[in-house]
């Protein structure tokens, strides 16, 4: 039997899975509304495939509690929040939830962390738990890749890592992965299993931040970077991303701060690229600002910022460019401006529109956060508004970055 603790955004999606492909599984969460939701067949969140997959996971018999079972595989995977001032990873939900595991779980069971930790969580944090417990129990790390939007299609056909102490070990849950993952599964210890994670997420936000900072140099000499990016990615071995408001979400704008924490004065590039992704919330209000002057706009009231979640189409608001941007303008005591996103249903923000046609008849000036596929189907309606598409993902004329 495997037990999933943690039924979020990884958790849920992995356990489902499981369930689909021959496991025995049980859902475990702290959170009592969570668990009363999944009894109740209604999922936490939305994501491509999610509702069928869930219905099939049922089917199955997987359940959902409160409580830790005993089982053979625990996968943890609960929040790792990080202190925004320290940049340091915060592990004490793992570290309850593997108090709590201990509790129950047998001397031959396997527990497997898959929540991102910074390289060095499991045998500073984790281990001395474990060997305080005094139960022979294997340990292993399995970080997850999977990527908002295309979660469950990843989670079957992408290669993923399993950092274990011994071969064994490696190999048991190896199979047990297998059972749904058809791409390659790489056994490896512990230490290069948490590393090699974090490293996956900063050379991404390196490379965007890359493409951010072409931005602003091409602004600074009036050249379009999307042009100068279309033509140079035409070279066999270039593959710039593309620029944007800035990097939201839980891991590409939290992850590299683990290693310029852990590595002062090695890590400089990462920390480089962290400080230009950053600065983009504030690059856009510049741009915001230059565009009202341009066309004769003396107050914000009627400037609203299309889209408040991390990216286009998911629900996740972490970290979000969008919410980047409203901090930046209360630290220079401006008034926020309107928000509007179809995938956040629940007021979140100061002011905020709940449907797409509210939102205009208040704006003239739309900023496209998010390319959510809401905007691209009615770009239409954004005909007679001044727009800065932060995302130059609309068709037709529009400033940009
Ligand atoms: N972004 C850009 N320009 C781009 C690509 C992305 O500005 O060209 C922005 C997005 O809008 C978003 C942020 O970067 O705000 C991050 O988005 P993303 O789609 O690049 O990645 P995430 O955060 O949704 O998921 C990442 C993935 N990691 C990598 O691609 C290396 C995913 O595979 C991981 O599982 C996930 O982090 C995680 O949980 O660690």
């Amino acid at each position: 039997m495997i037990n999933v603790i943690g039924l979020g955004y990884i958790g849920l999606p992995t356990a489902l899975m499981l369930a689909v492909s021959g496991n025995t599984v049980v859902g475990t969460d702290k959170n009592e509304n969570v668990v009363n939701s999944l009894k109740n067949n209604r999922l936490t969140f939305q994501e491509k495939g999610l509702n069928e997959l869930f219905s099939r996971a049922v089917e199955n018999g997987i359940q959902f509690t409160e409580e830790y079972m005993e089982a053979d595989v625990y996968i943890i995977s609960v929040p790792t929040p990080y202190d925004k001032v320290s940049k340091k990873v915060d592990t004490g939900y793992i570290e309850a939830a593997v108090h709590s595991v201990l509790k129950v779980c047998r001397e031959d069971s396997f527990i497997v962390v898959e929540s991102t930790i910074s390289p060095g969580v499991i045998d500073k944090n984790i281990r001395p738990i474990v060997n305080e417990a005094g139960k022979a129990v294997k340990l292993a790390h399995a970080p997850e890749r999977i990527i908002p939007g295309a979660m469950l299609y990843e989670l079957e056909h992408n290669s993923r890592t399993i950092g274990a102490d011994d071969r064994e070990t490696g190999e048991k849950l190896k199979e047990i992965y297998g059972s749904f993952c058809k791409g390659e599964i790489v056994l490896t210890d512990i230490r290069s299993a948490e590393m090699s994670k974090v490293v996956e997420n900063t050379f991404r936000d390196i490379n965007i931040a890359f493409a951010n900072e072409l931005a602003k140099i091409c602004r600074s000499d009036d050249l379009d970077v999307y042009e100068i990016i279309r033509i140079a990615n035409k070279h066999p071995r270039v593959n710039i991303l593309s620029p944007g408001p800035g990097v939201g979400g839980h891991c590409i704008s939290v992850d590299p701060w683990f290693l310029v924490g852990d590595y002062p004065g090695l890590a400089n590039i990462i920390l480089a690229a962290r400080k230009i992704n950053d600065s983009m919330p504030e690059f856009v209000l510049e741009r915001i600002r230059e565009i009202m002057e341009l066309r004769g706009i003396n107050d914000t009231s009627r400037v609203g910022l299309y889209g408040i979640t991390y990216k286009e189409n998911v629900d996740d608001v972490r970290e979000s460019p969008t919410l980047q941007l409203l901090e930046c303008m209360k630290k220079h005591l401006a008034s926020p401006l309107l928000c509007y996103d179809p995938m956040v249903k629940e007021r979140i923000v100061e002011r905020q529109a709940f449907s797409l046609d509210e939102f205009l008849e208040k704006t003239d000036f739309v900023v496209i956060m998010v390319g959510h596929n809401e905007i691209i189907e009615y770009s239409d309606k954004l005909k007679d508004r001044i727009v800065l598409d932060t995302r130059r993902c609309l068709p037709g004329d529009a400033y940009h970055l």
